[in-house]
């Protein structure tokens, strides 16, 4: 149905990166319709919480230390079948395997973890961007996106309250839904 509704993470290297509004304008003009957004800073509790199925993985910490060390936008698209759609627009989650034209595919690189690198330069990095060095996490792939029409739901409620969904009609709905 075209009220199915996915979330999307602007992730703190998006932010940073000022891809926000490139990020926004490819849900856009691929068609859905954006219902419910905001710029916040989540607590490393929340992100738990918003990634508590890989919980068991070894980056966990890394992963929640990343997402919790600077803003980031939410975002929820509503459209037709937008969870698969909006999995399509971000791409692989390693921005290696990620096609050209998805997000990641398009604005991002699988980033070393910090020792990969020669010192001297981390050493350079660590001093003109706090950011860089903080974690191990290996990704930094710009954007999230639900995975499943299920996951999709309860992360909605993680993020929003009912009343932040926005109830609205675009003037182009029927050019682009049946
Ligand atoms: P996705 O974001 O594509 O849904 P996921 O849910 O499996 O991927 O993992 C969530 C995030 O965790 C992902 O965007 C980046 C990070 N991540 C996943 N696999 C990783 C790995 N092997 N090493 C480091 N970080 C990883
Ligand atoms: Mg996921």
């Amino acid at each position: 149905s075209w009220f199915e509704r996915t979330l999307v993470i602007l992730k703190p290297d998006g932010l940073q990166r000022a891809l926000s509004g490139e990020v926004l304008s490819r849900f856009e003009q691929r068609g859905l319709q954006l219902v419910a957004a905001k710029l916040i800073r989540p607590s490393a509790a929340h992100l738990k919480q918003h990634y508590w199925e890989l919980r068991d993985k070894p980056f966990f910490t890394n992963l929640v230390t990343f997402m919790s060390s600077g803003p980031i936008i939410a975002m929820v698209w509503q459209g037709t079948d937008a969870v698969a759609i909006g999995r399509a627009i971000i791409g692989a989650t390693d921005p290696m395997d990620a096609l050209p034209g998805t997000i990641r595919g398009d604005l991002c690189i699988t980033v070393g973890r910090c020792e990969e690198g020669p010192k001297e330069y981390w050493e350079l990095i660590g001093k003109r961007n706090k950011f860089s060095c903080l974690t191990n996490s290996r990704f930094r792939n710009v954007v999230h996106g639900s995975d499943s029409v299920e996951s999709a739901k309860h992360e909605i409620d993680l993020w929003f309250k009912p009343a932040e969904l926005v109830m609205w009609e675009r003037c182009c709905h029927d050019w682009v839904f049946e």
